[in-house]
């Protein structure tokens, strides 16, 4: 442990400490703009400097380690004059008015102007944009006059998702961060995901906002206009209206979303545990035709599908493993199908007069509803992806105050739902869920004889990637949902099923790699991949910050949200039973159910 004095308390810190860190641990806050608890230190945009003590020039308290005992000042006229420079020096170059940016109040460069006192523009202000406005993608728009160069879109790009599809270009004055040739988004190898949003410290990056065109089909009175919210934004709602993360809103936003106009609210929850019950059967049809008919053809281990961004960075780079992915839909899809065929005919509307709103907490969510093939019903499956983001300004756009609100039940007929569909939103959750249920059916007893409370703790974590092992060590009889498929579970007896989990797409390239090479994953049967960090609660469409921190808060509520549930697994959901016994009445995995609940890739 080395010692330290920080404008004059005296701490030990552990050698290679950064100065920045070890002012946090007593309590000092040194401002920030380059760098991010989730990304590398870049040192670039020198906000942080510091005076230390010996040293000939201001220090960069993000990238300087304490390795020897040294005396640092943070809040000295010359530092608080330099930092006022960057400032200026930002401003000098940010084009752009804060009342027209969808970040005004929540900016990092504007909080950092005004605590520096910023109240004139020192070396002027950009009266003209340099860059035209990207606004290709479905899901990301850049706008580069707003850009600080700070890199954190960069390497979150590259660090947290392995994609990098975005770089600083040239050098100096003309730096700038660039695509790959300059291109619009849309046609790079751009996965959706949104990370590069949720660590831009500006507005330089935003989701493509689509509430105005919600509000018109609202408006409109002969549209029906429905909305199914996801497990992750009621984890995150809250921080929009200064509530702690991880401060569940379930039901509050029911209410919200009844008064901002929306005809019916739906849980996504329900098409979660439709999914688990798909994507279930079809895994269990995979390992019985490799194992019992030794049919080579058969890829596993199988890959969840339910995370577009993961999907869309399967059909960049690993074109090779696309059977590999469930052919189920992701549970937003599967509810705009229901909702445009089932749900329409019960409801007696013309599927052409139904709109379908998806609250997500995803920005490639967008992109999933536009996917040319989502339209088993004739009509788009969903017609709207809006991100927690989008929601949250909607409804403060209503006058509504979200905690404020009286709780309200989610609408039939898909109001019930499972914990197991909830506990989608954290990495490590829809294996549970899956592992619930096939635990389950396959030994005919309750999944708590083997896990206390039914929390499959084995596969939850915070490990980028992870393995587990499930134990097979009795059958049962095969429930009757399954009986056409399977004449028995007589060839499980003594198997070890073998699970993955892993979050942040920059795990999943390292994972695809080690499959690639032989290694621990490709003897999994099962692997479930999210394309965030944390999984869906750590969405590109949450609410910002982000961090480790806030994520394990949303993580905690998600989970205490899952032990609430009187029914806590897929296939005990009585709606999902319903829906077989009415609808997809040739089972899961069946013609019925293949038609309207599952999809293919495209390389
Ligand atoms: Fe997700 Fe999913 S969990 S993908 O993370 O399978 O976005 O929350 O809605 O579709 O249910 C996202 C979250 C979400 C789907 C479900």
């Amino acid at each position: 442990m080395i010692d330290i004095s920080i404008d004059g308390i005296e701490l030990k810190v552990a050698q290679g400490t950064s100065i920045l860190d070890a002012a946090r641990q007593v309590g000092v806050r040194i401002p920030t703009l380059c760098h991010h608890d989730d990304l590398c230190t870049a040192g670039v945009c020198r906000i942080c400097v510091v005076e230390v003590e010996g040293a000939r020039t201001l220090q960069a308290s993000c990238a300087t380690p304490v390795t020897q005992p040294i005396s640092v000042k943070t809040n000295t006229p010359k530092v608080r004059s330099a930092r006022r420079h960057i400032i200026d020096l930002l401003l000098a170059e940010h084009y752009g008015d804060c009342n027209t940016c969808k970040r005004n109040n929540n900016c990092e460069l504007q909080s950092l102007a005004a605590e520096y006192g910023v109240d004139f523009y020192r070396f002027g202000h950009p009266t003209e944009p340099k860059y035209a406005i990207d606004r290709s993608s479905p899901s990301i728009v850049r706008d580069m006059n707003k850009c600080v160069l700070c890199r954190r879109c960069v390497r979150a790009c590259e660090e947290l998702q392995g994609v990098g599809c975005l770089t600083v270009a040239s050098r100096s004055s003309r730096a700038h961060v660039a695509t790959f040739a300059s291109k619009p988004l849309a046609n790079v190898v751009c996965i959706n995901c949104g990370q590069c949003i949720n660590h831009c410290p500006t507005g330089a990056l935003t989701e493509l906002d689509q509430t105005d065109e919600v509000w018109t089909m609202i408006e409109d009175p002969t549209k029906h206009v429905v909305i199914q919210t996801a497990p992750s934004p009621r984890a995150g709602m809250g921080e929009c209206f200064g509530l702690e993360p991880g401060t569940p809103v379930t039901q509050q936003l029911n209410t919200a979303l009844k008064r901002v106009g929306f005809d019916a609210v739906f849980d996504t929850n329900h098409t979660a545990d439709l999914t688990i019950i798909e994507e279930g059967t079809e895994l269990i049809l995979r390992l019985y035709k490799a194992l019992v008919e030794k049919d080579e053809s058969v890829k596993l281990p199988q890959f969840t599908s339910c995370s577009p961004g993961w999907v869309k960075y399967m059909e960049h780079f690993h074109t090779n493993r696309l059977d590999h992915l469930s052919s189920a839909k992701s549970p937003q899809q599967m509810f705009g199908s229901l909702l445009k065929t089932y749900y329409a005919e019960k409801k007696g509307v013309d599927p052409a007069d139904m709109v379908v709103v998806a609250l997500m907490p995803c920005t490639a969510k967008k992109f999933e509803c536009n996917r040319p093939e989502m339209n088993s019903s004739g009509f788009k499956d969903v017609d709207y992806g809006l991100t927690t983001r989008e929601l949250a300004g909607m409804i403060k756009e209503s006058g509504i105050d979200l905690p404020k609100l009286p709780e309200a039940p989610f609408d039939a007929p898909f109001g019930e739902a499972s914990g197991a569909g909830a506990i989608f939103g954290a990495t490590g959750g829809v294996m549970e869920a899956a592992l619930r249920s096939v635990i389950e059916m396959v030994t005919g007893k309750q999944v708590e004889d083997f896990y206390d409370h039914a929390n499959i703790l084995p596969v939850r974590g915070i490990e980028g990637a992870r393995l587990a092992e499930i134990p097979i060590t009795e059958v049962g009889p095969v429930p009757d949902l399954l009986k056409h498929l399977v004449p028995n579970w007589d060839w499980l007896k003594g198997a070890t099923l073998k699970v993955g989990v892993v979050h942040g797409t920059a795990n999943a390239k390292q994972v695809m790699e080690d499959i690639e090479a032989g290694g621990p994953f490709s003897e999994c049967h099962f692997i479930e991949f999210m394309a965030c960090p944390g999984g869906c609660l750590g969405g590109g469409g949450q609410p910002i910050p982000t961090s480790p921190e806030i994520r394990a808060k949303r993580s905690q509520a998600i989970y205490q949200i899952d032990a609430n549930y009187a029914v806590r697994k897929s296939h005990e959901n009585p709606m999902v039973l319903q829906l077989y016994q009415e609808f997809l009445t040739d089972g899961p995995c069946g013609h019925i159910s293949h038609h309207h609940l599952h999809t293919h890739y495209q390389a």
